[in-house]
């Protein structure tokens, strides 16, 4: 790590992006822009007025690398309500590039950027966890190139999700606010036309039968001329057809076609079996670009009894969430990080993942890869109704999920897009708009997943007629750790009466458990919150409660890796630990607890 050492030299000769992505699915032509990239804090928000933008001294500047969290370490107030960053990468391209044009990606900023290529700005984005792209007009073929990204940290009242000040004393959100460039930063090497989405969907209509594999791929042509494209593919070696067309100048064409599959093997948790698409673009004959995806075989219903069938098959899907956060990078997490995490999802035999927003790239391709299935949710995060009324946050919102899906669609291991988490518990006119427009949205942009929400688990709370509308619910099961609203949940012995009433209420949905869990931070005896013992016992209980019900189709332990909340954070824990949760399976620093094991035996021994 390079974080901490201040480079002094004046020499602004950038280095050169390296070929190839950490996430293989993706069109070809990519380079990592990683290596040195220069950072400053600027906590008076004055760097605009100072021209950070136009810098090309390192004066002031120190070397980090990217994926990078500025605030990575500091668990201070300030730090959580976030402040401004620069960010900087003197680069030159690829020796005597050639290309057309290059495209620049970013996998993650958190909260808004607003980006500057030799001094002059090239956009804006809002929002961390989904990705962004930007032409690089003043972009300069030979010589140093000065990329800045003026990271604004803080999240305001009226953001997804939403940030800033206290409220009623506490701060809002529910995992750190990290400031940064938190996942990658790509340049595409364009020659042209660009295969900007590529969604590859199977349809199994019937789990015994023959499969479709459909492709559908929107091409640009960035010309200035109509270009005579053609589209080859396969699938598992099987040609597809798509027919050729001409590309209108600066438009674009979507290409589909499709191949038959007779006797596929099947993407089954246990044997995740994947087929790679390989699509290669040509413009005049010549191949400008080619896209690899990997898809896997296998169909997702509800029945009538609101049991999810995968391939046709009844089952009970099992495993942990995640955050991503680590005590030392914060949300900037390595590949490496990313595999361990995988890893030990695998070590605990899950079937079945979930985060408050779209995951890593990585972490997806790795889920499809070892059949761990997504709960895909975007980090639409405890809202009131009354933020959903207005126009503005609905629009952020539901663009978060357009983004997520367009993003991840392709991904065998996605099995839910979620709207959200614990938003208001009684949806008043402003979250019911949400929730329909962005259900609308979401069927008509794959309707081969199932829509749902996920919500507190409230006796107090009666059945919604809003989430009828929905294909799949999650319900957040803290009997016996919180004390809930009017002391309803205080009692875990109220699990297994509440959970029959939800599936009274809502038959036709697909129920899971989106959280359960207890914080363990200390040795000590089983009936003291907050012991390992607590929470091994915690979940040997509540995994007996779901064994009874066979209408539940999964649980998810909350959660695989400690991580930290906010400042002055409880978690319920009479013992806190402050800012962090405590709630996971394995600790901030990477030792398991006890209840790992705990929780990997009662996996293993489920009944389906
Ligand atoms: C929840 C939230 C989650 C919290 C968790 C807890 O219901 O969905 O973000 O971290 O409870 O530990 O309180």
């Amino acid at each position: 790590m390079l974080a901490g050492i201040a480079i002094s030299a004046p020499d602004a000769r950038g280095d050169t992006p390296t070929a190839g992505s950490v996430y293989r699915d993706g069109p070809s032509g990519r380079y990592i822009v990683g290596g040195t990239w220069y950072r400053r804090s600027d906590t008076a928000d004055r760097g605009l007025k100072r021209g950070y933008q136009r810098e090309t001294s390192r004066r002031g500047w120190r070397g980090v690398t990217v994926p990078n969290a500025a605030n990575a370490t500091d668990n201070s107030a300030r730090s959580y309500l976030g402040s401004v960053w620069w960010y900087r990468k003197d680069f030159e391209l690829p020796s005597a590039s050639t290309a057309f044009q290059w495209i620049l990606r970013f996998e993650s900023v958190n909260n808004r950027a607003t980006v500057w290529l030799n001094g002059r700005r090239l956009g804006a984005h809002t929002g961390g966890y989904l990705p962004f792209e930007l032409g690089t007009k003043g972009l300069k073929r030979r010589g140093t190139n000065h990329l800045v990204v003026r990271v604004d940290g803080r999240r305001r009242p009226l953001d997804v999700p939403a940030g800033g000040a206290r409220r009623g004393g506490r701060y809002v959100g529910g995992w750190w606010n990290y400031a940064g460039i938190l996942r990658e930063v790509y340049l595409r090497k364009v020659e042209g036309l660009d295969m900007v989405n590529v969604n590859v969907r199977p349809d199994l209509p019937n789990p015994a039968g023959a499969a479709t594999v459909r492709v559908r791929a929107i091409v640009a042509n960035y010309t200035g001329v109509a270009a005579d494209t053609t589209l080859e593919g396969s699938v598992a070696g099987h040609k597809m057809a798509f027919t050729g067309s001409i590309v209108p100048a600066g438009s674009f064409h979507i290409f589909r076609g499709s191949v038959r599959v007779e006797n596929p093997k099947l993407w089954t948790p246990s044997q995740p079996n994947l087929y790679t698409l390989k699509l290669a673009l040509s413009h005049d004959g010549e191949q400008v670009q080619t896209y690899t995806q990997h898809t896997g075989v296998r169909s997702i219903k509800v029945d009538e009894n609101g049991r999810l069938l995968l391939n046709g098959k009844n089952v009970f899907l099992r495993g942990a969430s995640i955050h991503e956060d680590d005590p030392t990078t914060g949300a900037a997490l390595s590949p490496t990080q990313i595999r361990n995490d995988v890893d030990l999802l695998r070590q605990l035999g899950a079937s079945m993942t979930r985060a408050h927003y779209p995951l890593h790239p990585l972490t997806l391709e790795l889920a499809d890869r070892y059949g761990i299935l997504v709960w895909s949710e975007v980090p639409v995060y405890q809202m009131s109704d009354s933020l959903f009324a207005k126009a503005a946050v609905r629009r952020q919102a539901i663009s978060m999920v357009r983004d997520m899906v367009n993003r991840d669609r392709s991904h065998p291991s996605v099995l839910v897009w979620s709207l959200g988490n614990e938003n208001t518990s009684r949806p008043g006119a402003g979250f019911t708009r949400y929730v329909r427009s962005a259900a609308r949205l979401v069927r008509q942009l794959d309707p081969t997943r199932l829509v749902g929400l996920a919500f507190p688990g409230y006796p107090t709370v009666g059945k919604q007629q809003l989430y009828t509308e929905l294909d799949a619910l999650g319900v957040n099961d803290y009997f016996g750790w919180y004390t809930g609203p009017q002391n309803s949940i205080a009692d875990r012995s109220g699990l297994s009466a509440y959970l029959e009433r939800l599936h009274d209420d809502y038959r036709n949905q697909a129920l899971f458990v989106t959280e359960f869990g207890a914080e363990a931070a200390r040795a000590g005896p089983v009936n003291e919150k907050g012991t390992y013992a607590f929470q091994q016992d915690f979940l040997t209980y509540h995994m007996g409660v779901f064994a009874q019900k066979p209408f539940l189709n999964g649980a998810l332990v909350w959660i695989l890796r400690d991580f930290k909340v906010k400042p002055g954070y409880d978690g319920g824990n009479p013992v806190p630990t402050p800012p962090y949760n405590a709630k996971g399976l394995v600790d901030a620093g990477g030792t398991k607890k006890p209840a790992f094991d705990t929780a990997r035996k009662l996996f293993a021994e489920a009944p389906r």
